[in-house]
């Protein structure tokens, strides 16, 4: 495939106003009569031909103005509908097509889930449906005719107002949706299927009354409870926060069971997996419904950035992407606590974002180049770029922020816009020059900052020689100097904040920004050493290296008054400790003693009561994944698992007392609610029994054991089971037959059984995956299984994916080959398991690179698969 390149952008030479859709259901050919209105845009190529996009159609017939076109006149390939001499004025298109729902497999444009028609448009599926200049830019008043068998299809659905239904000869019948905001066909959906809902209603701050609906299958109305309020929270807070109001007379949401991705956010009519939709105490976790409401909450927010304020072009992508991940990234701190939801976003920022940064498949939050669109829905777009937006917050102030928001939700309702066009927004809120803040969005890499501090007992000084640096990455050799804001904080020996003065004395506000490669602050007022407290709330995302030293760090982890930072210096702490006890595995050295780390474990669990959502973060070690990103070349995931191992038994056998003690006071005094608190105290228990559980001792699991089979709520049935799992030996084998007895029928709930399968870090764990996915029940096709145990086992299982005989690389490969064929945006997604391959030590890393080749050599990838292990492997 050639690259499409954001340099070489032109407005479509013709677009079109309005579009009817009639559309016959049929499972294996469904018709799709499309009514396009042409114009011709004003700045298009004067007399170019109509070019329209097309994958895998069979044109039925085309006509304009209602006469059918000779044959000379156009040329129609699967791909594409070329007319060689449109009228050079408005007329219409009509253009009929045949498609095989039932045979469409890449879960794009029309096809089938269970039974249920429905449609995944974004990026470029709805070519998939008819011919059409399917690109963003293109907005257009959509009307759709529904019609389809009525037993098999007794709901039918579309985007905007329901405006008409009706019967129809043969058992037949029809309904009519029309959506007067003008939206690109990516937006566009449609549902048909046998299918129950739960409804509910919003009266907007205007007054509108919307009729909320979620439709599921029959018998999962019971589950949809917690989706529902969640979407009514969203509702109201997006409407007080940022002033936005929704637009039609009714909403949907529409459950799936088979899904590339999480859900999407087609105007009034989401169609969702279900996995972020159905949820009881006893089917979903805590972490489930936490999962839930985000993801609700974040479709629907798309209603205005992104719906209303579309992207001009996919390299766009982070201004709907990155600014709607902001936003509900906001709900949920305003919903439940805003230091854990940000510790919980760094965690994943640097695990997803920062290890695709630092590989070959970095990438600018806006990329310039791209083969395959569907390989740019990445951390880097999505996470990198809401902390992109938070870093302008800091950098201009929330009132400054505030005002450039509301003159972008206004200045572009109804845009197709772009990333300037937002910035541009700012500047002038703000009256700064972003320029150099531009670079966020044009640079890929994660920044370094190293700080070095000096302190003057005789002159009262404390001085910060600051300096950034940016690593190459790929297409980026040369790199300029990024505008960095780092809110800092000097900490006395009580522990309290000192004033911030300069060295002339003035009193400066908690943020000091870079703009050079190197910087010095200089603070006066300080006859005693200050410890230093810096990027503050994760202000900017950056690898940061300081020399504070490591008694300093349980200092912050005690006092610091930023709550991210306490969590962040106990990270920091237990990350050195692990890079060096990870580094004495391998030379087979001696291991540091871990003293100052396990006193500051002690003393975060002394306190852990008072906030336990807090204290079950700060008492969660660094994965396996942190520490070998830290390591950052020659990595052996072996000598790291050791040492964490070693740790975690260290601290088990050290802290057992008090662990036990406080799981017992944490015990529930009442029923199973997913509200924030209780979730937080459920969560520090099982982080505390997870730990107690580490050096294996047989009566400390016979007790999760029993936990397991008294739990009387999914959160902790799982924790108990994902204790048992990880120990040899334990009642695991008992434990895991009787989940999956109890839970057969339902693959959502055996998904998580799958996925706590697919991370035990034994070496007959890979012989295990294989079974499981020879097992009757399992869908190779099905991304909820693929995900829960191909993916588990790539992304979450570090030593058994990296195995030192590259079997694990083997079967990952084999995977992505067969499945590339059916689900070309899954096998991509599963590929991308290799994105760090680089870093792993010589055996490792050939043994990955011949696996990848041997991907690479297969016959007819996908551009999906093509695009991914080129980039791999370049
Ligand atoms: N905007 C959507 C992204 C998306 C997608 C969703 C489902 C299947 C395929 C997809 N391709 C792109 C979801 C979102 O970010 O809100
Ligand atoms: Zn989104």
């Amino acid at each position: 495939a050639q690259p499409v390149r954001l340099s070489e952008y032109r407005v479509a030479n013709h677009s079109v106003t309005t579009v009817a859709l009639d559309v016959a259901l049929d499972p294996t050919a469904t018709r799709v009569n499309a009514r396009i209105d042409v114009v011709p845009h004003p700045q298009g190529v004067a007399g170019a031909p109509l070019v329209f996009d097309g994958d895998d159609l069979v044109l039925v017939s085309l006509s304009v103005d209602g006469v059918a076109l000779p044959p000379e006149g156009f040329e129609a390939t699967p791909e594409r509908l070329t007319i060689f001499n449109p009228p050079a004025r408005a007329f219409a298109l009509e253009i009929e097509t045949r498609i095989n729902p039932e045979a469409n497999t890449q879960l794009m444009g029309l096809y089938r889930s269970s039974g249920t028609f429905c449609t995944q448009c974004e990026a470029e599926g709805f070519r998939r449906i008819t011919y059409f200049p399917d690109r963003p830019d293109v907005l257009a008043v959509y009307t759709t005719r529904i019609e389809a068998d009525r037993a098999l299809a007794p709901v039918l659905l579309g985007n905007g107002n329901l405006v008409e239904t009706g019967d129809l000869e043969d058992n037949r019948h029809f309904a009519v949706w029309h959506d007067p905001h003008p939206k690109p066909s990516y937006l566009f959906a449609l549902v048909g299927g046998d299918l129950a809902h739960v409804e509910d209603h919003f009266t907007t701050r205007s007054g509108r009354e919307v009729v909320l609906r979620i439709y599921v299958e029959h018998g999962k109305e019971g589950r949809c409870a917690y989706a529902m309020d969640a979407l009514k929270r969203s509702m109201r807070w997006d409407e007080e926060v940022f002033g936005c109001e929704y637009d039609l007379d009714i909403f949907m949401i529409v459950a799936v069971g088979d899904f590339n991705m999480g859900a999407m956010e087609n105007k009034g009519l989401n169609i969702f997996n279900d996995k972020y939709v159905l949820a009881l105490p006893d089917t979903a976790t805590d972490q489930d419904f936490a999962q839930i409401e985000a993801i609700i909450a974040h479709e629907y927010f798309h209603n205005w950035t992104g719906n209303r304020i579309t992207c001009r072009d996919w390299f766009q992508l982070c201004l709907k992407e990155g600014l709607t991940v902001f936003r509900d990234q906001e709900f949920t701190s305003d919903m439940r606590s805003r230091a854990v939801k940000r510790i919980a976003d760094v965690r994943l920022l640097k695990s997803a974002q920062f290890s695709e940064d630092a590989g070959p498949l970095a990438h600018p939050v806006r990329p310039e180049i791209y083969k395959e669109i569907n390989n740019f829905y990445t951390p880097t777009v999505y996470e990198k770029g809401a902390e992109v937006i938070r870093v302008l917050k800091v950098l201009i102030g929330a009132e400054a922020f505030k005002t450039g928001l509301d003159l972008y939700l206004k200045r572009h309702d109804g845009d197709a816009a772009t990333v300037e066009d937002f910035i541009a927004c700012f500047a002038e809120a703000s009256g700064r020059d972003l320029t150099q803040f531009f670079l966020w969005y044009r640079q890929s890499g994660t920044p370094d900052v190293s700080v070095e501090t000096h302190h003057d007992a005789v002159e009262g000084t404390f001085t910060l020689d600051i300096r950034q640096s940016l690593r190459p990455t790929p297409g980026q050799s040369m790199k300029e100097p990024m505008v960095i804001p780092l809110a800092i904080g000097l900490l006395g020996e009580d522990g309290v904040d000192r004033p911030l003065l300069t060295d002339d004395g003035q009193q400066v506000a908690g943020v000091v920004a870079l703009n050079a490669e190197r910087h010095r602050f200089t603070f006066s007022g300080h006859p005693t050493r200050p410890v230093l407290s810096i990027n503050r709330g994760f202000s900017a995302p950056i690898r940061l290296k300081t020399d504070l030293r490591r008694e300093d760090l349980a200092f912050l982890a005690r006092h610091d008054s930023d709550a991210y930072n306490r969590w962040q210096a106990m990270q920091t702490l237990a990350t050195q400790y692990l890079t060096d006890a990870s580094e004495a595995v391998r030379s087979g050295g001696a291991s540091p003693a871990p003293d100052i780390l396990l006193e500051a474990m002690r003393a975060a669990l002394a306190g852990s009561e008072q906030d336990p959502a807090f204290a079950a973060q700060v008492l969660t070690l660094p994965s396996e994944a942190d520490i070998a990103r830290e390591i950052g070349t020659n990595v052996d995931p072996s000598a790291i698992f050791a040492a964490r191992r070693a740790l975690r038994t260290a601290l088990a056998q050290s802290l057992g007392d008090s662990l036990s003690g406080l799981i017992e006071r944490l015990a529930p005094t009442s029923s199973y609610s997913p509200d924030a608190i209780s979730a937080g105290r459920r969560a520090l228990a099982n982080v505390a029994l997870d730990l107690l559980a580490a050096a294996g001792d047989a009566e400390r699991l016979a007790a999760v054991a029993r936990r397991f089979h008294a739990a009387d709520n999914m959160t902790d049935r799982l924790a108990a089971l994902a204790v048992l799992v990880q120990h040899q030996g334990s009642d695991r084998e008992d434990a895991l037959a009787t989940f999956e007895e109890r839970f057969r029928t339902d693959p959502l709930i055996l998904d998580k059984w799958l996925a706590l399968q697919a991370g035990i870090p034994e070496a007959g764990t890979l012989d295990r995956v294989r079974a499981l996915m020879s097992r009757p029940g399992f869908h190779a096709t099905n991304p909820n299984r693929l995900r829960s145990l191909v993916g588990s086992f790539a992304s979450l299982n570090p030593t058994q994916f990296n195995r030192i005989d590259g079997q694990g690389y083997d079967f990952l490969a084999e995977v992505v080959i067969g499945l590339d064929t059916r689900n070309p945006q899954v096998a991509a997604r599963l590929l991308g398991a290799f994105k760090s391959w680089r870093a792993l030590e010589p055996a490792r890393r050939a043994k990955a690179e011949a696996a990848l080749k041997r991907v690479s050599e297969t016959d007819g990838l996908s551009p999906d698969v093509r695009d991914i292990v080129d980039r791999s492997l370049a």
